[in-house]
């Protein structure tokens, strides 16, 4: 896709379908005269709000709000018309084509936020909090990318650039200028106390992001345990619904079983699994392989059972992982029986899946995921792999420049580091120049209008 910001882009705003309002959305300097040309009489552009009829010809199609932008009052930067008309399927496609056949062009998959990012309205990090916003499936993943698009956060992105520019200029100077040694804070010590505080903030970031990023995609959440202790009443009632075959015959789940629940702050990725057991049957011995196959790629286990005998080598074989024994089927068991097993492992959890008793559970989850200190924070949090990735590499490279200075290599070769690091915090922030190539892959991935 090559860039054209002379163009005046359109779409739909909203979903082309049989609903009260559509929205069209038209960017780039001519989309006032474009839509003038639909109109009997031209839009009155200090007048923001203008209930017009739409024309082809003289043909009548649909009256509409025209709601108006000019230039640095809209979200891309340019003059922005956005029409709210009705919201038939045909109607709106014609309000579009008529538009296309007035000088607007249909615009590519996310060029309303790349015009905003090229136009300086917003930076990389607040274009892709958009996309996450829309995509967000809990309230924690909403506040998160909400605070993302303000770009509130970003400040401490720019202060660790100043920081940088700063140790950059104090190793050039003293390179440049070797007998003047009163440069203040540039012996190699006073550098290294300053990157390791850039290196702590990067990794903070870092490990804050990949934990945000979970908060939306879910935690891989396995079900595992002997035949029949109610894994799949478990699964059933965490989704209220009976999304699982229930019976009470050993090896009814034969195949994973598959579901998602959202809490307020998290999202579990639920998997139910063949229940463990020795099978002569070949079927079912697939499915038992492959709970414990997934086994190493869980992020919790919810290992299920019945009473006292918790089966040691199913233990054994999650005992590194993040796991909760759920002893399930409480309602059969006695006081005593409850106090005995509670004793055997500080990680056990009472439930009664089949009566829908699984606060114990519930409260416990939203314990281990409480992440609010991700709100808390100041620092910002990235909302793509991408930019985590390339923030890694920003990493490595302060952390190469840290080894460097403390096994006294020349200030010149860190310096090397450094650049390229500045460069990826720049890119980050998209305030250097980038290769057009490089832009286009950024936006692709946002949708048509957003
Ligand atoms: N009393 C009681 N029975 C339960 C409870 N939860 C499940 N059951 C019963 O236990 C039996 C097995 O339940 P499932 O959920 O199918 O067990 P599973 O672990 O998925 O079994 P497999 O798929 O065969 O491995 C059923 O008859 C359920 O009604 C419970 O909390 N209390
Ligand atoms: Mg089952």
């Amino acid at each position: 896709m090559r860039i054209f910001l002379d163009d005046t882009i359109i779409a739909p705003a909203t979903k082309v379908s049989k609903q009260a309002i559509s929205i069209i959305r038209l960017s780039g300097r001519d989309a006032f005269n474009i839509v003038n040309k639909i109109l009997k009489k031209d839009l009155d552009i200090s007048n923001a709000q203008q209930l017009r009829k739409i024309y082809d010809n003289n043909q009548m199609i649909d009256e509409a709000l025209f709601i108006t932008f000019a230039n640095s009052k809209s979200f891309t930067g340019e003059n922005v018309v956005e029409i709210n008309c009705h919201g038939g399927v045909l109607v709106c496609n014609k309000i579009i084509n008529l538009l296309i056949k007035n000088g607007a062009r249909a615009a590519q998959k996310g060029e309303f936020s790349q015009r905003a990012f090229l136009n300086g309205k917003i930076n990389l990090l607040q274009s892709e909090s958009i996309n996450n916003l829309i995509e967000s499936k809990n309230e924690l993943a909403l506040k998160i990318s909400a605070l993302g698009v303000s770009g509130i956060k970003d400040k401490k992105i720019l202060k660790i650039k100043d920081q940088i520019i700063d140790v950059i200029s104090r190793i050039q100077t003293s390179i440049d200028y070797p007998d003047y040694d009163d440069i203040e804070g540039s012996t190699p010590e006073e550098i290294l106390i300053t990157l390791k505080k850039i290196k702590d903030c990067f990794t903070n970031i870092i490990e804050n992001s990949k934990r945000a990023i979970k908060v939306n995609d879910g935690i891989k959440t396995l079900i595992i345990g002997e035949p029949n202790v109610g894994k799949s009443s478990l699964l059933n009632a965490l989704l209220n619904e009976e999304k699982a075959i229930v019976t009470d015959i050993e090896g009814t789940t034969r195949d994973f079983v598959e579901g998602q629940i959202n809490f307020e702050n998290f999202s579990l990725n639920l998997i139910d699994t063949a229940g463990i057991r020795k099978t002569k049957d070949p079927i079912e011995k697939i499915g038992i392989q492959k709970s414990l196959n997934n086994i190493d790629y869980a992020d919790l286990i919810l290992f299920v059972v019945n009473n006292e005998n918790i089966n040691k080598e199913i233990l054994n074989k999650i005992k590194n992982k993040n796991y909760i024994i759920v002893v399930n089927k409480e309602d059969l068991l006695t006081k005593e029986q409850i106090k005995n097993i509670f004793s055997l492992n500080e990680n056990i959890i009472f439930v009664s899946a089949i009566n829908n008793q699984i606060t114990n559970l519930t409260n416990r989850l939203k314990e281990m995921w409480d992440n609010e200190d991700l709100l808390n924070s100041d620092l910002p949090i990235l909302t793509s792999i991408e930019s985590i990735a390339n923030l890694e590499r920003a990493l490595n490279l302060t952390n190469t420049s840290i080894e460097n200075l403390e096994i006294g290599f020349d200030f010149d070769i860190v310096n090397v580091d450094l650049y390229k690091t500045l460069e990826i915090i720049n890119n980050l922030l998209g305030i250097i120049d980038m290769d057009e190539e490089v832009i286009d892959n950024i936006f692709r991935k946002y949708c048509l209008g957003k």
